[in-house]
């Protein structure tokens, strides 16, 4: 469909990003621009970003060349959710870690995808707290060793795909950094959806969690993704039991129901024909 060739130059300011060699947040910052690219965008003038804090939020802001916001840790998404309802000709896209999105800022999470406001949330999941160090998180699976738990941990982590789906998103999808097509189809279709899109991103973070989780590098912790991951499909077959320690990867929603644009306009068209009845 389109001559020009991707570059990612042409969506970003030319500064140098900060993060480790061998970051999955490079690979996703990738994924994003060519999806961009892909869906005909020439700039990133029809977007805006909001970012909370982490490794992963410094992906948008101040890197791409567009209108980006940062918020406290955790709060991206009610900034999001704001920009959306004044702006609603706008796609409003949300980059966190796995610490600012279901850790500090989970209920916020939840409750945009109940309301099913039409904003797009890329989680990127490295599984535990990069920028402050490596800490567990809520997204560690169990026995891994971090930085605060070297005898290994000890809780069960959260599934935040299934949550968001449960809470009413539009479309919820979880893919690694191995998956690079499908993760940029994944970020297409959340891009164009109407309503409450997620995509979960399972990434390396080889300086904070893989040198302290055992793996010797990149490739070790790439490895591991492609190994450890099933299908969705696949995923049904199996037992609770087998599917422990595995990356469920894929699609799981795609639906359509009104945003909360449209049942505020709603309920204000309402009021105006009941208002002007009266008077
Ligand atoms: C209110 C508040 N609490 C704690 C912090 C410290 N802090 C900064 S980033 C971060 C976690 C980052 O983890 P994550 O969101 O997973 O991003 P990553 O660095 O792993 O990409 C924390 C706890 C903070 N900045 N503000
Ligand atoms: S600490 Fe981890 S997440 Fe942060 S930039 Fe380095 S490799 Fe990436
Ligand atoms: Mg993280």
């Amino acid at each position: 469909m389109m001559s020009e060739k991707f570059s990612m130059r042409n969506y970003l300011r030319g500064l140098k990003y900060p993060f480790c060699s061998g970051c999955g947040n490079f690979t996703i910052a990738n994924a994003f621009l060519r999806a961009v690219f892909e869906l005909g965008h020439k700039d990133l003038s029809k977007f805006v970003f909001c970012s909370g804090i982490g490794c992963s939020s410094w992906i948008p802001s101040p890197y791409f060349l567009a209108d980006s916001i940062h918020t406290p840790h955790g709060r991206s998404i009610p900034v999001a959710t704001g920009v959306k309802l004044m702006r609603p000709e706008l796609n409003v896209v949300v980059f966190g870690g796995d610490g600012d999105i279901a850790g500090i800022g989970l209920s916020h999470l939840i409750h945009a995808a109940r309301r099913n406001v039409d904003i797009t949330v890329f989680m990127v999941n490295n599984m535990v707290y990069g920028m402050t160090g490596g800490q567990v998180a809520p997204t560690t699976p169990l026995h891994m060793k971090t930085s605060s738990t070297p005898y290994t941990s000890f809780e069960y982590p959260i599934d935040v795909v299934n949550l968001v789906v449960e809470a009413g998103a539009c479309y919820a999808a979880r893919w690694t950094t191995i998956h690079q097509k499908e993760l940029r189809e994944a970020m297409k279709k959340a891009i164009l959806t109407r309503g409450f899109s997620f995509v979960e991103i399972v990434s390396q973070c080889p300086t904070m969690f893989g040198r302290r989780a055992g793996f010797k590098n990149v490739t070790e912790m790439l490895e591991w993704f492609r190994k450890n991951s099933i299908s969705v499909e696949e995923a049904e077959r199996i037992s609770e039991e087998e599917l422990s320690g595995k990356i469920v990867v894929g699609e799981f929603i795609r639906r359509t129901r009104p945003t909360l644009t449209d049942m505020i306009r709603e309920v204000m068209r309402k009021a105006k024909e009941e208002t002007s009845i009266e008077g």
